[in-house]
């Protein structure tokens, strides 16, 4: 299994991490924008030399009840973070956004994969990919951040909901033009699901891994752990791997994670055990 980025060839046939990097302002500890880029920089480094294979870059959080923000400055977020990541290091740079010419810029700026929690479903989002021959990670997500974890409710069984949601966008992105083998799936862990739903959905990661694209999965410090385990944001690290070792080992190929070097580590046995088999 591979997924074909921009210019890149991830092989799959053994996991990967996607390291996070945010650039929301939150994250920005110190003053100027300059220093700023530094800092991503440094922590970038860091992810590279853990292990990471994808940088994913988002300027906009996509956590519940995070603001909405505007496109121009999400650009000058994120655009001067992928120019500087896709220039210094020899690993591929995502694009977390939702929004068409965020992902164009981005890929002109060195971006070789969008990461949109939206699927690809704002107007323009699918042309823009197929024409800058980016990959696409397609996620679900119910509603809005701002609200979707008020009252998470599913019609149906989640994972019969989401299987087709998937395999819905799946066909709508290859009918513009994107292909195949640039387009990875994702349940979204979190995005409008209650636990039960999350831990539903991870125990069907076998049913996604068969619609038969590379499988992406963030669990990374997910409230989730909050709520089965009573950890705050900063102890969900080891859970964190703990269950990205057990996606892996049910057919994951791609883990988003803040945290890369343990989940390297996760990965690395989980891919060991399965090879012995
Ligand atoms: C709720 C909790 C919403 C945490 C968002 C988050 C994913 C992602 C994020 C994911 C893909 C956070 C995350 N999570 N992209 N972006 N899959 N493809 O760490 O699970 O804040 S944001």
């Amino acid at each position: 299994m591979f997924l074909q980025l921009k210019t890149r060839r991830l092989d799959l046939d053994a996991p990967k991490v996607m390291g996070i990097i945010n650039v929301t302002p939150d994250s920005f500890s110190d003053g100027g924008r300059h220093q700023s880029v530094d800092a991503v920089v440094d922590h970038a480094r860091c992810l590279v030399d853990a292990g990471a294979a994808i940088l994913d870059v988002g300027g906009e959080s996509t956590r519940p009840g995070a603001a909405r923000v505007d496109e121009q400055a999400e650009l000058d977020r994120v655009i001067p973070v992928i120019e500087a990541l896709s220039s210094r290091f020899d690993v591929a740079v995502s694009v977390d956004t939702s929004k068409p010419a965020v992902m164009v810029a981005a890929g002109q700026a060195g971006a070789e994969m969008v990461n949109d929690v939206r699927a690809l479903q704002v107007p323009g989002a699918l042309d823009a990919v197929a024409k800058a021959g980016m990959a696409a990670c397609l996620m679900h997500m119910q509603g809005e951040p701002q609200t979707m974890q008020a009252a998470p409710s599913y019609g149906r069984p989640i994972v019969d909901e989401i299987f087709d949601f998937l395999a819905q966008r799946l066909q709508r992105a290859l009918a513009a033009g994107i292909a195949l083998d640039r387009i990875a799936l994702d349940p979204g862990i979190g995005f409008g699901k209650t636990l039960a739903h999350n831990l539903a959905l991870l125990a069907a990661t076998e049913r996604f891994a068969a619609l038969g694209r590379p499988l992406l999965l963030g669990v990374s410090r997910k409230s989730m752990f909050g709520q089965l385990l009573g950890l705050a944001v900063d102890a969900r690290d080891p859970a964190s791997a703990v269950t990205a070792a057990l996606v892996v080992a049910r057919g994951a190929h791609i883990i988003r994670s803040h945290e890369v070097a343990h989940t390297v580590h996760a990965l690395t046995i989980a891919s060991a055990l399965r090879n012995a088999r």
